[in-house]
């Protein structure tokens, strides 16, 4: 019998290897495998083989003329108060006429936190450890109700987690949302090849496919149809964050207002560095287009440099919030003249050997490619970066200890229900960090940031002192 057309395709393109053990499968693992490499665009990974692993390819990323990007100050640095007002105003009245929609990014694999499970399904909050999704939930809940437009809210899952995170949404009862303005779908995937190119099996019938990286969210976007809902509602802004920051402002009318004003495609917010090693990407301009430096491919001798101030000079750290234009995620994701490119990751991928025996490496044994969402940023017209604070913006969990972990995160949390308590009047005690010695929690639903707070606050009556336990709902 002559072997399957994709079998046939697979070894003219030198991907034969794949199949090694397909004689032995049953027939319905020889379905899934098939089904699983029809996924494969194998001359997308012959262009990157050949533009990534081949010897001399991976020397990093061009540094050349590379100088840091400038970005709008905040107020209190010396920005121009009346332009953050007025941008203010106009997020505002976006959000009024249900222009904005919120974005989460939730297909990684939260392999740094040990966590076993959705990294949205992660308890986070200091008293009541309310999951990542709950706290996003509440906040687009809160402020949907406070701009008089509920808002529609797009989660992109992997072929992981997808099944565990609607099943989570739907025990929780969605924690309150409209289930039809909660739309999750998958990102794609990409196969892990050895050194030389070779797609690796993880198991005699299986592909090692990972996740084609935060930036595949602009094709999923756009695949998923999340762009044609967004413009039958009217929608044509889109504001994304990471699942791993609860801090995050989930809809913030400042900068959606920076963004809208300046007739940007793509804006970012920034925070200053807090210091040289700190793991964030930078801010750069290059050729005249912005462009964001991951911290591995900064030298370090770079991300040291101080000015004749004694700041760094690459400051600019960008924690991975950004207000995208919808046509613009359109042209992106059609490949329209700017295709994002893949980078290169180097690493442990369990495969099998020529027996089909499973092998659990030691050392990184093969790569995987990942597109990176903040790649589309060169590709915009008036790209914009402003400043935020980031004890109102920026606190992740990634590890499960140390820094940015639940302990740190948790810590940041009561600091900002702190400052709010006392913005309103309330003595609360601090150590020299801002903590308090009482643990306590503002519901979004309560106050999900400072404007918020403040009228909630300023209209309770009788005010509870604030003591240990006080959750504020
Ligand atoms: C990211 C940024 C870094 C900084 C930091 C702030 C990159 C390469 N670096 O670092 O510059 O802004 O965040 O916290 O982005 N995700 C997916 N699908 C994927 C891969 C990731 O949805 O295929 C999501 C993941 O669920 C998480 C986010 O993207 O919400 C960040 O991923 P990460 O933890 O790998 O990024 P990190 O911490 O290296």
């Amino acid at each position: 019998m002559a072997p399957h057309p994709l079998i046939e395709k697979f070894r003219h393109a030198g991907q034969g290897q794949v199949f090694a053990f397909f004689d032995r499968l049953t027939p319905a693992a020889q379905t899934h495998l098939l089904a699983e490499t029809a996924e494969i665009d194998l001359a997308e990974v012959a262009h990157l083989t050949r533009t990534l692993l081949a010897p001399g390819a991976t020397a990093g990323v061009n540094l050349a003329g590379l100088t840091p990007a400038p970005y709008e100050l905040r107020p209190e640095h010396g920005g121009d108060a009346a332009a953050w007002a007025q941008a203010k105003a106009a997020g505002e009245a976006a959000l009024r006429v249900g222009r904005v929609a919120v974005f989460t990014v939730a297909g990684g694999q939260g392999t740094r936190l040990g966590y076993d499970g959705p990294k949205g399904t992660f308890p986070v909050t200091p008293l009541k450890r309310k999951p990542l999704f709950q706290v996003f939930a509440e906040k687009i809940h809160a402020a949907g109700v406070r701009y008089g437009r509920p808002l529609h809210w797009f989660i992109m899952t992997s072929h992981q987690n997808h099944a565990a995170t609607e099943a989570f949404f739907a025990e929780h009862k969605f924690f309150g949302l409209d289930p039809a303005r909660v739309h999750f779908f998958r990102q794609g995937r990409m196969p892990a090849v050895d050194f030389a190119g070779r797609i690796l099996l993880e198991t005699p019938g299986t592909l090692a496919l990972s996740p084609d990286g935060h930036g595949g969210s602009l094709r999923a976007l756009e695949r998923s149809g999340a762009l044609d809902l967004m413009a039958r509602e009217g929608i044509d802004t889109l504001s994304y964050f990471q699942v791993d920051n609860p801090l995050v402002r989930c809809v913030d009318p400042a900068f959606i207002g920076w963004h809208l004003q300046r007739g940007s495609q793509m804006s970012s917010k920034m925070v200053p560095k807090a210091y040289p090693e700190e793991k964030l990407g930078h801010f750069c301009v290059q050729g005249g287009r912005l462009v964001v430096v991951e911290y591995s491919d900064l030298p370090m001798a770079l991300q040291r440099e101080t000015d004749a101030g004694g700041r760094l000079r690459y400051l600019a750290g960008s924690i991975a919030i950004h207000v995208l234009d919808r046509e613009f995620i359109r042209h992106v994701a059609r490949g329209e003249g700017m295709a994002l490119p893949f980078h290169r990751a180097d690493k442990k991928i369990p495969t099998v050997d020529a027996a089909g025996q499973p092998v659990k490496p030691a050392a990184a044994n093969g790569v995987k490619f990942e597109l990176f969402v903040f790649d589309a940023l060169p590709f915009a017209k008036n790209p914009l970066v402003i400043e935020t604070r980031r004890a109102d913006d920026f606190s992740p969990v990634k590890n499960a200890e140390g820094v940015d972990s639940p302990q740190t995160c948790r810590d940041d949390q009561i600091r900002q229900f702190v400052r709010w308590l006392q913005a309103g009047g309330a003595a609360v005690e601090t150590d020299a960090t801002g903590l308090p010695s009482a643990t306590l929690e503002v519901s979004p639903l309560f106050g999900y940031d400072e404007d918020s707070f403040a009228e909630a606050w300023k209209k309770r009556s009788p005010r509870p002192a604030v003591s240990d336990g006080l959750y504020l709902v």
